[in-house]
């Protein structure tokens, strides 16, 4: 199985063994760069031919009566591969997922017919905390670019030159690391989103700020980007300007005013330019007077974010975004607040699948934007099932595409990894954490309960051996995923204690093994970061009344 799902994957017939291929026609630099960063053999002879046809075959996507130019083919004979898509994005596609049928020797004989569901499908650098560096960057955009998402928000909240010093341009060193970042995104096939959030100190009334502004739009017009976002969330919802106070009847007039002014010049500028805006009023009940009236006042061509009924929605709905259509004549852009775990979520950390999102939700919105966690290695476990669901929904399947995410960034690591990941996934798309734990345990109990106790200690032993295994490699932090956990290790490793002190006084129940227990839970307690749940706890504390 390769991820994401492909939509029509009939290739079925006989097995095509191939070592080494040789890539014909056009586009076919970018493919041989793609099968060489999965270390597939260019230099063979089976051939791998690539046809750009722009047609309503290559074009179309019936559930959305909607054109796209992602969708592709891949047909597979004994005598050669056929690729066919009608532009480079969707030749990027299908190649990227013919390597990996090709690494998982899954490439039988017919046809794989494949496109995406959602039209925006990405990420949102738009945490609070310290921004990813670089080559973090870089490295996240080439997985996500690679697993079918085609969108990257640059939104750092502490990028002082998005938010607290948005007045000013980009110095000329980060200008050019910006630049940088968004070729890579152009030669990915990612689309940049470049968004500014200046209302912690605007001032609607000042001509000023609004040249300021558009200033810095075109500064990073300059390096080639083309989308905007003027994002308002997180800014105080009345004037903090007496003559903003004066001159408008509402925040929302200001905003609406502002919103249309910026659109008109950057559209005079550039008619390929496109505008994403964030409200200050995000989420909640979208027929509130704020929202209702800031999406009638701006044409429906700007994209507007929403994060659902809560900051952190635990379920996003086709019902919901249809409320939103209504009350404001947009289909949401959702900025999904999963898996970020800024603000008073900084204790948790969010390893888990996405879930919680309708299955058809792609055809109520204008796309979903996941914010990330300021753990870039960590970010890249929920991400990758993000991007599964985005590509084909119909077909995702939490449970897998977590596995499959596992092993695609730890590798042979995966198996072992999961014993700490099961206690890392306490989130707003789900409030169960420590299933695996929890089965173990309640098997422990049950064992003990019918009079094998002999054959609960020994469980037990095996149980906390794998949680000690797991611990000695989320301990080496040349691994940059352990290297950014190492706060949750910490209480990981308190937790293995805590587990080999209950055993011990399943073995042993003296009054010094209880005293030992009882100090570790108390540790274990007093620690604020979030690790298992309630099953720890209440295991210990029947053994303590043993
Ligand atoms: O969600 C939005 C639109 N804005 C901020 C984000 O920057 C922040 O990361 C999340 C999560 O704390 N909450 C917000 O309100």
């Amino acid at each position: 199985m390769i991820y994401p799902v492909p939509r029509k994957n009939n290739l079925n017939g006989v097995t095509v063994c191939i070592s080494s291929v040789k890539v014909q026609g056009e586009c076919s630099a970018t493919a041989e760069k793609i099968l060489s960063e999965y270390d597939v053999d260019i230099t063979g002879v089976f051939p791998v031919e690539i046809n750009i046809s722009d047609s309503r075959r290559t074009t179309y996507i019936e559930e959305l009566s909607m054109l796209s130019d992602e969708k592709y083919f891949i047909t597979v004979s004994n005598e050669k591969i056929v690729i066919e898509a009608s532009c480079r994005r969707g030749v990027f596609r299908a190649v990227h997922t013919l390597a990996k049928l090709i690494k998982k020797n899954e490439i039988r004989t017919g046809t794989l017919e494949d496109y995406p569901l959602f039209s925006r499908r990405g990420y949102i650098e738009g945490f609070y905390g310290a921004t990813w560096k670089q080559e973090k960057r870089l490295s996240v955009m080439r997985l996500m670019a690679a697993n079918g998402m085609n969108s990257f928000y640059y939104a750092p909240k502490d990028d002082e030159y998005h938010r607290a010093k948005w007045r000013e341009v980009y110095p000329e060193k980060e200008l050019a690391e910006l630049k940088s970042l968004f070729d890579t995104a152009a030669e990915n096939e990612i689309d940049v989103c470049w968004c500014v959030g200046p209302g912690l100190t605007y001032k609607y009334t000042s001509e000023t700020d609004f040249e300021a502004l558009i200033a810095k739009f075109m500064n990073v017009y300059s390096i080639g980007v083309r989308n905007f976002g003027l994002l308002l969330d997180d800014i105080p919802s009345d004037f903090q300007y007496e003559d903003d106070a004066t001159v408008y009847d509402s925040v929302v007039d200001a905003h609406i005013e502002l919103i249309n002014k910026v659109f008109r010049i950057l559209k005079n500028a550039d008619s390929d330019i496109t505008l994403t805006v964030c409200p200050t009023q995000y989420c909640g009940e979208c027929d509130d007077y704020y929202i209702s009236k800031f999406g009638k006042g701006i044409p429906s061509e700007i994209k507007i974010f929403w994060t659902g009924r809560q900051i952190c929605s635990s379920f996003l709905t086709c019902r919901e975004a249809d409320d939103f259509m209504r009350a404001t004549a947009h289909m949401p852009l959702y900025w999904d607040n999963y898996p970020v775990n800024d603000a008073e979520m900084f204790q948790e950390m969010h390893l888990g699948a996405v879930k919680g999102r309708d299955k058809e939700l792609y055809r109520h919105s204008e796309g979903l934007i996941s914010n990330v966690m300021e753990y870039a290695e960590c970010s890249k476990i929920p991400l990758l099932t993000i991007a599964d669901y985005l590509w084909n929904p119909v077909a995702y399947d939490c449970d897998n595409s977590l596995v499959n995410a596992q092993q695609e960034i730890l590798g042979e690591k995966a198996e072992i990894f999961k014993y700490i990941a099961d206690h890392l996934c306490v989130s707003c798309v789900s409030r169960y954490g420590s299933e695996l734990m929890s089965e173990v345990l309640s098997h422990l109990s049950f064992l003990v309960a019918t009079g094998d106790t002999q054959k609960a200690i020994c469980e037990f032993k095996e149980y906390n051996k794998k949680m000690r295994e797991c611990l000695a490699t989320v301990s080496d932090t040349s691994v940059e995923l352990f290297a950014e956990m190492q706060k949750w290790v910490k209480k990981f490793s308190l937790c293995c204690d805590v587990l080999d002190a209950i055993l011990a006084v399943w073995v042993e129940n003296t009054p010094e093994n209880k005293t030992i227990l009882s100090e570790l839970i108390e540790k274990y307690n007093s620690d604020a970061v979030v690790l298992a749940g309630f099953c720890l706890r209440e295991t210990a504390e029947k053994t303590l009344e043993l």
